[in-house]
């Protein structure tokens, strides 16, 4: 979240789009109900099923699975056209003067650079601003420039057109048009509109680009920065936001910091790329800190073996060939390339995309490690369980080790909410019977493991023998000693900036911020963004004073949110050019002529003056909110509508007579992957997959409570569809795709209405997807059976939510 939970009461204006929150998060969705009901809040979702959250919304419009990008483009190109745009916040904090390249072009769904033999773009370089003779990025306040980033914008979305929204997501004229006003009405400094959503938008072929069209939205509308705005990803596990902060993905290092490619073997020239220098005059760009922030993660990791001789060590890092994602590693696995596989707190057989696949895969490792509190689906893939998993035993080698761990009441720790704010908790109980807790597990396998490198030697023993381990007991390290290794601590005395003779920070101490981050080898700190959380003073995540001086949901004595405890990212952008907030009402921080401060922790440099002209969006190196992705997007610089990988048209409605255009041109296939892709001749219906509140994923049909409030497995269908099918509320239905069947109760309901896309009729299927073979619910098929193997080209999350099945009565 740019925002966070609490902040959501602020808003005048809410968008649920790509999510179920009333149903997902029903905690959090608390704060609607206070805008609601103390702001006078207009709720609006954007669904294509009649869900929980839109049953309490002032405003509901169906549309369908995977063309939200058509939905909201429509929403820019209103919004431009009608001239419902914060001027003064558009033209100085984001990239609209900014001048593109002559070379950059969009031909009928495909930019410049596309490689069509590799399926990517392979040069991607046109993608960029004009420099002018001074290196910096050339501009055009006037704006009149033909190719300055808004009048490329206004170009490139003047084809999402009303009735271009209404053929291709279905959703009728009007009802468009009714979200587009109220939105339309945020443009003003005195309204504020925030836009909440999580995998009905992320679980696409082109998931990050419809993410990246919302956040153009909001920035049209000057809603970043500001209080009751923002774009606000309402994330899964009650730690998953700690999971990406950790950098516990295949290409991530911790803060978001990158792991190295292979052709990155020069450690300078990898700091350099990351390193961004500033593209416009008096800009600060803050990433050009990186190498502080990764010198400081290497001591914590390496100590004395992290050397200026040896680049702290960058050799011991890993250099990608490819990204190792889930799918990547299921499909080396099914290829033999994979020998071993470790799942801790995960149970793929359920949660990854085509089972049959993943069946084939895990049976081809030799070993297989569960660390789980219960016996999951996965921990049985070599099992038969009769229809529900129905597997030749005698095939599978797969040797499976389980572990099982203790579950988060019966520890202490820290976990960080959506709202970036870190939590500490204390445990609950104490753990059953053998299980022993992650930390002491993974403890357990490291140290077995240094040993044998240690004894015997190996190819290259050093990243593993040369590892810190710095805990009074190896085998259990406390919750307590690795928050401070995150945190960090100064490795020397460090002189005040300000005045040399003074020592700011004592060898040994704490840090306090990661201003104080050296790239000299003289500080520690396991992930930049979460210094601060354990000072000096102690730890920041246990304390629990809610007070909230003027009331605007600042609660800075709560916890302790990255980065350096502020609540709202971007707060910059919520004052004019001279430091005086949009709206006074709703001030976060303000310029006091001689420095920031304010209810919220300044996103800014403290004492630099508005009239110096630095942006406030200091973390991208232009200063200013981009528009315009001149890097890190894979399928281009707009966001374009391109059909999920298994589409009911057939076609984009964009670009009928471009096949290379009607699915994301930049999203990764495997072959056979491409090959198990159904067709809607045979596979008539869209399905997408969701959850309900009374199951969290696979695990609670363990637990009796939530057994009983949803004992048994079932699909949702709209009425239309069952006459056509002959199926009454209650009947059984087998729901088949490409890849395999299930069968399961039909509910039948008005909350799914078939949708009228160019001219065809589309119905589409609703899957709950909390069932499986193990449990206290009756058994279950598992969802995911039907789901293909396709994934966003730039998160590789699955597409889950868009694919076709055909339905018919069992
Ligand atoms: N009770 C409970 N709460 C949970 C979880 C749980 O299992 N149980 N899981 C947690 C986890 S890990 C996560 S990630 C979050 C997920 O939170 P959500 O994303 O809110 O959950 P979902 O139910 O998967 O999907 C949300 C909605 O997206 C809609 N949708 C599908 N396709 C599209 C589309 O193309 N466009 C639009 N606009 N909407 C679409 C679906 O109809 C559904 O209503 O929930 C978390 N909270
Ligand atoms: N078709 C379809 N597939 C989906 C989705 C969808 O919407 N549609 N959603 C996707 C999403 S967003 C998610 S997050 C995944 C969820 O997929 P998973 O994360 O695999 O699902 P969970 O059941 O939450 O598994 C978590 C496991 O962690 C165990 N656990 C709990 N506490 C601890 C602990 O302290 N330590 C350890 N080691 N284990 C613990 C639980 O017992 C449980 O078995 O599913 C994905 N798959
Ligand atoms: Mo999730």
């Amino acid at each position: 979240m740019t925002n966070h939970w609490v902040d959501i009461k602020n808003a005048d204006v809410i968008l649920v789009m790509g999510g179920n929150a009333a149903e997902a998060h029903p905690c959090g969705f608390k704060w609607v109900t206070e805008a609601k009901a103390h702001n006078k809040a207009k709720l609006m979702v954007v669904d294509p099923r009649f869900t929980r959250t839109a049953s309490v919304a002032d405003f509901y419009a169906p549309i369908r699975t995977g063309t939200d990008i058509a939905f909201l483009g429509g929403v820019i190109n209103y919004l431009l056209t009608n001239d419902k745009i914060q001027h003064e916040y558009v033209k100085n904090y984001t990239d609209f003067p900014f001048i593109v390249r002559e070379d950059f072009a969009f031909n009928d769904g495909i930019y410049s650079g596309y490689d069509a033999n590799e399926h990517k773009y392979a040069d991607k370089s046109t993608w960029d601003y004009e420099r002018g003779d001074d290196g910096f990025v050339k501009v055009d306040m006037s704006l009149q420039n033909p190719r300055c980033v808004y009048n490329l914008l206004k170009q490139h979305y003047s084809r999402y057109t009303p009735e271009m929204v209404e053929k291709t997501c279905g959703t009728p004229k009007d009802k468009f048009l009714h979200v587009c006003e109220t939105l339309a009405s945020t443009a003003t400094p005195g309204r504020a509109g925030t836009i909440l959503y999580a995998l009905g938008w992320t679980h696409h072929s082109i998931g990050a680009q419809m993410i990246r069209t919302g956040a153009m939205v909001q920035l049209l509308l000057g809603n970043i920065g500001i209080a009751g705005g923002g774009m606000n990803a309402l994330r899964g596990h009650s730690n998953i936001q700690g999971l990406t902060d950790l950098g516990l993905m295949s290409n991530l290092l911790t803060g978001y910091m990158t792991l190295p490619n292979e052709p990155e073997q020069d450690f300078d020239g990898y700091i350099q790329k990351r390193a961004s220098q500033p593209l416009r005059p008096n800009q600060l760009s803050y990433w050009k800190n990186y190498r502080a922030f990764f010198v400081s993660m290497m001591k914590s990791w390496w100590g004395d073996a992290a050397t200026a001789q040896n680049n702290w060590g960058y050799d011991y890092l890993p250099k990608l060939d490819k990204p190792y994602d889930l799918l990547q590693a299921i499909e080396l696995m099914n290829q033999g390339k994979m020998n071993g596989y470790i799942c801790q707190g995960f149970n793929p057989l359920a949660a990854a995309p085509n089972k049959g696949k993943t069946t084939v895969g895990l049976g081809k490792l030799k070993w297989l490690v569960i660390m789980d509190p219960l016996a999951t689906e996965t921990s049985e893939f070599w099992k038969n369980h009769g229809e529900y998993n129905d597997v030749d035993s005698s095939k599978i080698q797969t040797e499976v080790f389980r572990l099982p761990t203790t579950c988060f009441a019966e520890e202490r720790g820290s976990l960080v909410s959506s709202s970036r704010v870190l939590q500490w908790h204390w445990q609950g109980v104490e753990a059953p019977f053998e299980a022993r807790s992650d930390l002491e597990i993974m403890s357990g396998l490291f140290l077995r493991m240094r040993k044998a490198y240690q004894e015997q030697g190996g190819k290259y023993p050093d990243p593993i023998v040369n590892l810190t381990w710095p805990y009074a007991r190896p085998d259990s390290p406390t919750p307590e000693e690795i928050a401070m290794e995150y945190n960090g601590r100064a490795l020397a005395d460090l002189p005040d900036p300000k005045d040399a003779s003074r020592v700011l920070v004592k060898k040994g101490d704490q840090l306090a911020g990661f201003a104080q981050l050296k790239d000299d080898g003289t500080t520690a700190s396991g992930c930049w963004i979460f210094c601060g959380a354990w000072t000096q003073a102690g730890n920041q995540m246990g304390r629990r004073d809610n007070s909230d001086p003027t009331g605007i949901g600042q609660t800075l004595n709560w916890a302790w949110a990255w980065p350096a405890n502020r609540r709202v990212l971007y707060n910059r952008a919520s004052c004019d050019l001279n430091g005086k907030p949009f709206d006074p009402k709703r001030k976060l921080i303000a310029w006091n002529g001689a420095s920031w401060s304010g209810p919220d922790i300044p996103d800014f440099k403290l004492d630099e003056a508005p009239e110096n002209g630095m942006g406030p969006f200091i973390m991208n190196p232009e200063g200013v909110a981009r528009f315009f992705a001149r890097d890190g997007m894979n399928e281009g610089p707009f966001p374009e509508h391109y059909e999920p990988f298994e589409t009911p048209l057939g076609y984009n409605t964009f670009h009928p007579d471009n096949p290379q255009a009607t699915s994301n041109p930049a999203a990764r296939v495997f072959p056979d992957d491409r090959k198990a892709f159904g067709k809607a001749a045979d596979f008539p219906h869209t399905a997408t997959t969701y959850r309900l509140t009374e199951h969290f994923h696979f695990w609670t049909k363990h637990a009796r409570l939530n057994a009983i409030v949803q004992p048994q497995q079932f699909v949702e269908i709209g009425e239309d569809l069952a006459k056509q099918i002959g199926v009454v509320a209650g009947d059984r239905v087998k729901v088949s795709s490409n890849r395999g069947h299930i069968i399961a109760v039909a509910v039948v309901t008005k909350r799914i209405k078939p949708l009228t896309i160019d001219g065809k009729k589309v119905q589409t299927v609703g899957v709950p997807l909390h069932w499986g073979f193990k449990g206290l619910t009756k058994p279950g098929y598992i969802t995911n059976t039907l789901t293909p193997v396709v994934a966003d080209a730039n998160s590789q999350t699955p597409e889950f939510k868009s694919f076709l099945v055909k339905v018919e009565k069992a």
